[in-house]
C-alpha cells in the first residue's frame, strides 16, 4: 500500500505522562512508528516521505490562534527559563463553565490550559514539527487518493483524533484524520465518510465536522461513561444544524467481544453505504486489541485482517491514517494486517 511516513516523528520524545498521579513513563513512544515501519518493510510495503504542505488544509480544520499556540509553545515555554529544556509543560488550570476562553491570558501555563483538554498530552522540543509533519503525511495521502489510488497509509505519530478546532488533548495535537478528510473534499470528493475505529472516542474529529454534512463521522470507541475521554461519545450526538444525522457514536461497553465489535462494525458500513460516500477515511487505533495496556477490547491480530477485508469490501477510495495502539511490539502486526487484509480482499 502507498504509504507516507513522518521523517520528524522522533523529535516528538516526551519523557513522562501523569497516571494516578504519578509521573509514568509515555505510552505513546516513538517506538510505536519503529514497530510499524519494520513491519511494513518486512511485508513488501514502501515508503514515501510526505509531498504536500498542510498548512491551507490545516486552517480550514483548526482555528488560526490555536494553531499559532502549538507551533510556538516550546519556546514560549523556554523562554520562560531556559532550565525548562529538560522539563515537560503540563497545563494546571482551564477555562470550564462559566470562564471565559475568549481571552488569551498572558500566562503561558494559563495559555497551556486554555487550548488543552487534559493534562495528558506533554510536549516536546520537536511536536510541533512532528505534529505538522503528520499533517502533512495525512495531506499526502489524501491527495494521492483524490487523484485516483486506490488507497493510502498515513504512519504517523503523534496521533490526531482528539485533537478539536482549538486544543489537544490525549496525545494528539494535530488532526490527521480531519485534514486527510478535508484534503479529499478540496480535491473533489463530495461526501466523505470518516470512520474511527480507535478504542477512544474520537470527539476532536466528532467537534471539527458535527455541524457539517459533507463529512460522515462515525465512532467506534469504549463507553465514554467509563472510557477518556469521557465528556463525548454518547450515543445521543447525532449532529447539529447542517450536520444534523451525519453523526454516528456506536458506544460499547468496557471488555466487549470482537464478535459484538464487528456486529458495530457492521452498523457503521451500513450507514456509510447509506450516505452515498465518493471517499472514506479510517481513523486507524489498533488499541481495540486484546493485548492493549490502556484499553478493553478484545480484537486479536487475526481480527484486524477482518476489519480490513471488510472495509475493503465499501469500495471506496480509502486513506488510512495511524492514531493510538500501545501494545508496542503488536502494532506493526495489527496495523498492517489491516492493510494487507484491505488488499488482499477478494471483493475489493
Ligand atoms: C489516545 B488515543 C493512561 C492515560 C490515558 C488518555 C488516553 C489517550 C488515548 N495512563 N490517557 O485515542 O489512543
Ligand atoms: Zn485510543
Amino acid at each position: 500500500m502507498i504509504t507516507f511516513h513522518n521523517p520528524l516523528h522522533l523529535g516528538h520524545a516526551p519523557v513522562h505522562e501523569f497516571f494516578r498521579g504519578e509521573r509514568v513513563p509515555c505510552f505513546e513512544k516513538p517506538a510505536r512508528v519503529d514497530y510499524v515501519e519494520e513491519a511494513l518493510r518486512l511485508r513488501g510495503h514502501g515508503m514515501e516521505a510526505p509531498d504536500v504542505d498542510s498548512s491551507a488544509v490545516l486552517s480550514q480544520v483548526h482555528a488560526q490562534r490555536y494553531l499559532n499556540f502549538v507551533q510556538t509553545a516550546w519556546q514560549q515555554w523556554l523562554a520562560l527559563d531556559p532550565a525548562n529544556a529538560t522539563a515537560q509543560p503540563f497545563p494546571s488550570v482551564w477555562p470550564v463553565r462559566t470562564l471565559r476562553s475568549d481571552v488569551e491570558p498572558d500566562n503561558f501555563v494559563a495559555r497551556l490550559g486554555l487550548y488543552s483538554m487534559d493534562n495528558g498530552t506533554p510536549m516536546a522540543a520537536g511536536t510541533w514539527a512532528a505534529a505538522k509533519a503528520g499533517a502533512d503525511a495525512a495531506a499526502s495521502a489524501g491527495v494521492r487518493v483524490a487523484q485516483g489510488a486506490r488507497a493510502a497509509f498515513c504512519c504517523t505519530r503523534p496521533p490526531g483524533h482528539h485533537a478539536g478546532p482549538d486544543f489537544m488533548g490525549g496525545y494528539c495535537f494535530l488532526n490527521n484524520a480531519a485534514v486527510a478528510a478535508q484534503t479529499l473534499r478540496n480535491h473533489g470528493a463530495q461526501r466523505v465518510a470518516l470512520l474511527d475505529v480507535d478504542y477512544h472516542h474520537g470527539n476532536g474529529t466528532q467537534s471539527i465536522f458535527y455541524d457539517r454534512a459533507d463529512v460522515l463521522f462515525i465512532s467506534i470507541h469504549g463507553d465514554p461513561r467509563t472510557e477518556y475521554p469521557f465528556y463525548l461519545g454518547h450515543a445521543d450526538e447525532t449532529g447539529v444544524s447542517e450536520g444534523a444525522g451525519f453523526n454516528l457514536n456506536l458506544p460499547l461497553p468496557a471488555g466487549t467481544s470482537a464478535a459484538t465489535w464487528f456486529d458495530a462494525l457492521e452498523s457503521a458500513c451500513a450507514r456509510i453505504v447509506r450516505q452515498g460516500a465518493d471517499a472514506l477515511v479510517i481513523s486507524l487505533g489498533l488499541d481495540a486489541f486484546e493485548g492493549d495496556p490502556i484499553s478493553k477490547f478484545a480484537l486479536t491480530s487475526a481480527d484486524f485482517t477482518r476489519l480490513g477485508e471488510r472495509l475493503a469490501g465499501l469500495g471506496l477510495p480509502t486513506v488510512f491514517v495511524l492514531e493510538g495502539g500501545y501494545a508496542a511490539a503488536e502494532l506493526g502486526t495489527n496495523a498492517v494486517n489491516v492493510l494487507d487484509g484491505f488488499e488482499q480482499a477478494k471483493f475489493s
